[in-house]
């Protein structure tokens, strides 16, 4: 049994649920209240192409998040694409191997080189000493992970790129509405991706969206996400199709009233993990500490098998047995992908960190709809692999 000074550990092993709990769960507005904001839509049987759904949605992100500009996009991976394409990357782009495989597959669809870096044993994202030493003829910019809602170090990668005229795009998929003393961090870089997948804290279904300050990409990020039309008569450059629809945007906008409730329904579950997991010797949980604003998008923590008393795959392996999916999020890391591993960069012996998390990380089930009663019950089952894992 795993040792807890406060002795929570059970003594006889947790019943399993008896419905599936998941990672995550969407949220979801009652169908009345979307039948509601589908009304205008069916009215006006206008239905995507920048409509009004989109446009309300794109200046209430800009107040909420506090930045400039927004740009809406089908998912979060399109957007990404696209400020690598507006933003005119060459060559390599420096980035993390412990993300979503989004990050990195955007950088080789525009046929840009991925270059890995190790990442911080703390935050967990790109490791700005070893990014200064990875700064080559070929690097054109830099695609940091704000991994976990985690900030990357933004002043010291900010200070890098403008002593090597480097571009620096941010992929915030987990990093919804987080601030550093009280300072929005979607205002960081060139562009920060934002994704409103299902499994976001903010969900459009499938949607994402880029922030920026510059007011000249507003143009270029419309062109590209609008196959390059300009109005009827004029295709004035290449791009694809990255519109949001207005069903889509409806449902953000739906979410955006529901967001606050969503927000303390979130605090309540983590305080009760905090709780529940905080003094277990050999886990760590991962979450900002003050001046970061907690994304609630994740519950990650970190297993050290020896003083845990069980792997990161015993207690992923007896969770499934009691029907609770947690998630091995991000493992295998990208470096370690067929079509990445050639790559001198994903050398395992330079990345000895991400390996490292990558073997001991875990998402334990969090989202605002989980009981008190299930958050004690997944602790209990946590502290109980501890020690029926190592047997
Ligand atoms: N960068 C980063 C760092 C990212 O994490 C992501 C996405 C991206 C870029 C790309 O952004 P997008 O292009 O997706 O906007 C999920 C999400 O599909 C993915 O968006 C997300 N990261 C990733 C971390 O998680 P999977 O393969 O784990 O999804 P799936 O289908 O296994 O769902 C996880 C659990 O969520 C399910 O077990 C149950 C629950 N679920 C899921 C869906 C789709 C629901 O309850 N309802 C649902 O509708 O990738």
């Amino acid at each position: 049994m795993s040792r807890s000074s406060s002795g929570r550990a059970p003594a006889v092993a947790p019943l399993p649920f008896s419905q599936p709990i998941y990672v995550t769960r969407p949220l979801l507005p009652s169908l009345e209240d979307f039948g509601t904001r589908l009304a205008p839509i069916w009215g006006a049987a206008w239905l995507t192409n920048f409509g009004q759904q989109h446009r309300t949605l794109e200046q209430r992100l800009a107040r909420h998040l506090d930045v400039p500009h927004v740009a809406l996009y089908a998912n979060g991976t399109m957007a990404l694409i696209s400020a690598l394409r507006v933003l005119g990357l060459r060559g390599s782009v420096i980035t993390t191997p412990f993300t979503f495989p989004a990050t990195v597959h955007a950088l080789s669809m525009c046929g840009l080189e991925p270059v890995f870096c190790d990442i911080d044993p703390v935050t967990l994202t790109i490791d700005p000493a070893q990014l200064q030493q990875l700064v080559g003829p070929q690097t054109t910019g830099v695609l940091g992970v704000h991994v976990f809602g985690q900030p990357c170090d933004v002043d010291a990668i900010g200070r890098l790129a403008a002593a090597r005229d480097l571009k620096v795009i941010y992929d915030a998929a987990h990093a919804f509405d987080t601030r550093i003393d009280g300072r929005s961090l979607a205002t960081s870089g060139d562009c920060t991706m934002l994704s409103f997948h299902a499994t976001k804290l903010f969900n459009t279904a499938e949607g994402g969206a880029l922030t920026f300050t510059d007011p000249a990409l507003e143009r270029e990020l419309y062109l590209d996400r609008n196959f390059g039309i300009l109005s009827e008569d004029e295709v004035v450059t290449s791009g694809v199709n990255g519109k949001l629809s207005e069903l889509h945007a409806a449902l953000g906008l739906a979410n955006l009233d529901a967001l606050d409730d969503e927000r303390r329904a979130r605090e309540r579950v983590r305080e009760r993990y905090l709780h529940g997991l905080s003094d277990l010797d050999g886990l760590r949980i991962v979450v900002p500490g003050k001046p970061v604003t907690d994304s609630l998008q994740y519950m990650p923590v970190l297993i050290d098998a020896e003083a845990f008393g069980a792997t990161r795959d015993a207690v992923y392996d007896g969770l499934r047995a009691m029907n609770v999916f947690a998630r091995k999020y991000f493992r295998p890391l990208c470096s370690d992908y067929p079509h990445y591993r050639h790559l001198p960069s994903a050398d395992a012996q330079a990345l000895p960190v991400a390996h490292m998390i990558a073997e001991q990380i875990l998402c334990l089930p969090f989202h605002g709809g989980l009981t008190d009663g299930e958050v004690d019950t997944i602790c209990q089952m946590v502290c109980w692999l501890g020690g029926a894992g190592a047997a």
